[in-house]
């Protein structure tokens, strides 16, 4: 077992609920299969992060496939939404049958104690940055089952651990690894260059031909290859000679498409997963 696997499931004892955050242009891609059994059946509320980058409609369609009686799935913008009233008002929803629970008890109902968890790139840190930047976040040391953990307090209904659960993506099916390395989830030389960039002109070819042409202004074909080269011909990347410098070109594109350029797109549909 992983070092981070071993501590998130020591954080779980400890923790009411889950905030799992995934991309919402790739929320298949963006899971770790592994969560599930670390976090078994608690409440999970998934946050599709990075909304203002994917589809509305197909965004919409995730959020009803992945919504189910332990589920609950919102879609935000962490870097623009209110992130602690969007937190608050799904986590409590999540956890009123609980609280009820505890009323009729006689119990008077604590704070929500939930903890965020994802693979790298999915907007941990920028989410609990936005908590903490609020100044809410008087952390409080509470003991943890073995160890003291830090607690940020939203408000009187909700308080984060201050430290996410990191978790890496599986990269059993290759799509997964195009996926990631398209949205920027990882930016080192795992997969070869040219087979990202074939794989994404492949999908662009055939689903967006209008975004192609609009951002390259070149007559399409079906062959990645062939388009990549009027890419770069169309923006004068030439090496000595006049061969077009197909490394440049690659690597000029991913980073376009990385950065928006191209527009939103949604690489993951609801359809294709079933
Ligand atoms: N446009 C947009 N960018 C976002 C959103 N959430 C996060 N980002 C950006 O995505 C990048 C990664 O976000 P982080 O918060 O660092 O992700 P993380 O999950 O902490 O990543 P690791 O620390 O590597 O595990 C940053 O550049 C963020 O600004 C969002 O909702 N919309
Ligand atoms: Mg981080």
């Amino acid at each position: 077992m992983t070092r981070a696997k071993r501590d998130m499931q020591e954080n779980m004892k400890a923790v009411d609920m889950v905030i799992e955050l995934r991309d919402c242009r790739i929320p298949e891609s963006s899971r770790n299969p592994m969560i599930d059994q670390i976090i078994q059946n608690k409440p999970r509320l998934i946050v599709l992060s990075k909304k203002d980058k994917g589809e509305a409609a197909e965004i919409e369609k995730w959020i009803q496939h992945l919504s189910n009686e332990t589920t609950t799935v919102i879609a935000m913008d962490l870097t623009k939404e209110p992130v602690i009233a969007a937190l608050t008002s799904a986590c409590q929803k999540i956890m009123q049958p609980k609280i009820d629970r505890m009323i009729r008890r006689g119990i008077r109902p604590r704070a929500i104690r939930a903890m965020v968890c994802g693979i790298p790139n999915v907007g941990k840190s920028t989410l609990i940055n936005a908590v903490a930047k609020k100044k809410i976040a008087e952390t409080a040391d509470r003991p943890g089952v073995t160890r003291s953990l830090k607690w940020m307090k939203l408000n009187k209904n909700l308080e984060l651990l201050d430290t996410p659960g990191i978790l890496w993506p599986k990269f059993e099916d290759q799509k997964v690894g195009y996926h990631l390395a398209i949205t920027g989830a990882i930016r080192d030389q795992i997969l070869p260059l040219e087979d990202i960039v074939r794989y994404a002109l492949n999908r662009l070819i055939a689903e967006y031909p209008d975004k192609l042409t609009a951002r390259y202004d070149i007559e399409l074909c079906e062959d990645p290859d062939e388009v990549i080269r009027r890419i770069g011909l169309k923006r004068n990347f030439i090496k000595s000679g006049s061969e077009v410098d197909l490394k440049r070109t690659r690597e000029v594109f991913l980073n376009e498409l990385r950065d928006d350029k191209l527009g939103s797109i949604s690489w993951e549909k609801v359809n294709e997963n079933q």
